[in-house]
C-alpha cells in the first residue's frame, strides 16, 4: 500500500550520520570515519525540484553498499523506467591518473580482472549531455570538491539535488506516485509507514551504526582496538537481528518489507562472499543464522531485487585494487553466491 506522506515525507535523523568531532584526529589514530554528505535538497519539498516522471537520474556504483540502497528502492516501488540510472566502474581511478586517484569513473569499456571482459552494467555518463569521464566532474561543476556516489541528479537544471542515500530512499518512496511508478497505489509497498515509523527508525540506527558503517569500521580501521570494538557489536547486532525474526514475522518490523529491510540488505547481501575476508568479519556466515538467512533469501527474491545489485562489481571493487589485484573466487561451499540466496533451506537448522 503505497505512502500517504507529505511533500517529501518526514527526512531520516541526520544525527545518525558518522559524529565528525575530532575527525582528523581519529583518523591519524587508525579509526576509519565517514565524511558527511554536503547535498541535501529533499525532491517535492524543495521548489527547484519538483517530483516529475522522466526528470531525475541516478549515479552509483553497484559494489557501494550506499547506492545499493537507492538501486533497491528504484527497483521495489516500480522506478527504473521514470528514474535513469548510469553505473560508475567499480574500482576508482589509480595513482597514474591525470586527475588523481580515489576518483569514480564512467568506464563501460574498461575490463574487469576479475571476469576478463567489460561490465555490461556501467554506463558512459549519459544525463548532462557532456559524457562527463569522473563523477567529481558533477561536483566540481557545483564548485564541490566532494566526489561521493549515489548522486540524485536533476536533468532539466542539470544540478544536483542530494548526495544523501538514506534522504534519497525516504524522498523516492514519498514521491513514487507523481515520479510515474508503474505500481499502482495498491501494489507499491510503504518503505516507511507512520505506524512503524518509531520502530524503523529506532532499527535503522542499530543497523547503521552496528552493521552498514560497522563493517567499514572494522574493515577500514588500521587500530586493533577499533577493529575487534567494531567485530563484536558487528555481532552482538547480528545475533539481536537473528532474534528479532525468530519471532516468526517475516520482515524485522512485522508481515511487510520496510526501509528497515532495505537498509540492512546490501550489508549481509555482501557478508558471505565479501566482507567476511575484506573486512575481517570472519567470527560467523550469515548462512550461520538461520533466521537471517531465510531473511536474506525472502528479500533477494522479491521483484527487481536481485538485479539491483551485483556481487561481481562488489568483489570487483572491494579486492580489484589490493590484495595483490588477485580476487577470491569463493566461496563455493556449500554453494557458490549469488545463486545461494536462492535456496533458504540451506540454513544450519
Ligand atoms: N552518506 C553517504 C555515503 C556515501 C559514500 O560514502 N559513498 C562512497 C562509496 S561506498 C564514496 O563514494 N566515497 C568516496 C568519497 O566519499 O570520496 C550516503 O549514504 O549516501
Amino acid at each position: 500500500m503505497a505512502s500517504q506522506h507529505d511533500a517529501g515525507g518526514k527526512q531520516p535523523d541526520q544525527s545518525l550520520e558518522e559524529s565528525q568531532q575530532d575527525a582528523s584526529i581519529r583518523r591519524a589514530q587508525g579509526e576509519f570515519v565517514r565524511g558527511v554528505s554536503g547535498f541535501r535538497a529533499v525532491l517535492g519539498k524543495d521548489p527547484d525540484f519538483p517530483p516529475e516522471p522522466g526528470r531525475y537520474h541516478l549515479f552509483v556504483a553497484l559494489n557501494c553498499p550506499w547506492c545499493h540502497r537507492v538501486t533497491l528502492a528504484r527497483a521495489i516501488l516500480g522506478l527504473e523506467k521514470s528514474i535513469t540510472m548510469d553505473v560508475a566502474f567499480p574500482n576508482r581511478t589509480d595513482e597514474v591518473d591525470p586527475q588523481g586517484p580515489n576518483l569514480w569513473q564512467f568506464a563501460p569499456d574498461r575490463i574487469a580482472s576479475l571476469t576478463g571482459a567489460p561490465l555490461p552494467e556501467c554506463t558512459w555518463e549519459t544525463a548532462t549531455g557532456q559524457n562527463l569521464r569522473l563523477v567529481r566532474d558533477l561536483y566540481l561543476a557545483e564548485g564541490s570538491e566532494e566526489k561521493s556516489v549515489p548522486i540524485l541528479f536533476d536533468k532539466q537544471s542539470r544540478r544536483i539535488v542530494t548526495n544523501e542515500s538514506a534522504e534519497i530512499v525516504r524522498m523516492l518512496n514519498a514521491q513514487a506516485g507523481a515520479l510515474g511508478s508503474v505500481l499502482s497505489d495498491d501494489e507499491r509497498p510503504d518503505l516507511y509507514p507512520d505506524a512503524r515509523a518509531e520502530e524503523i527508525d529506532r532499527l535503522n540506527e542499530k543497523i547503521y551504526t552496528g552493521i552498514n558503517n560497522g563493517a567499514y569500521k572494522a574493515g577500514f580501521s588500521s587500530d586493533q582496538g577499533v577493529y575487534e570494538a567494531a567485530f563484536q557489536t558487528y555481532f552482538d547486532t547480528l545475533n539481536e537481528l537473528e532474534n528479532c525474526l525468530s519471532q516468526g514475522h517475516p520482515y524485522l518490523t512485522g508481515d511487510r518489507f520496510t526501509e528497515a529491510d532495505l537498509r540492512l540488505f546490501p550489508t549481509l547481501y555482501r557478508h558471505d562472499p565479501v566482507y567476511y575476508i575484506r573486512m575481517k568479519l570472519n567470527g560467523a556466515r550469515i548462512l550461520d543464522y538461520p533466521h537471517l538467512w531465510r531473511w536474506l533469501c525472502r528479500v533477494h527474491a522479491l521483484p527487481g531485487v536481485a538485479a539491483s545489485g551485483s556481487l561481481i562489481h562488489c568483489k570487483q571493487g572491494y579486492f580489484g585494487r589490493s590484495w595483490n589485484g588477485t580476487i577470491p573466487i569463493g566461496p563455493v561451499h556449500p554453494m557458490t553466491y549469488p545463486e545461494a540466496y536462492g535456496h533458504p533451506e540451506l540454513a544450519s537448522s
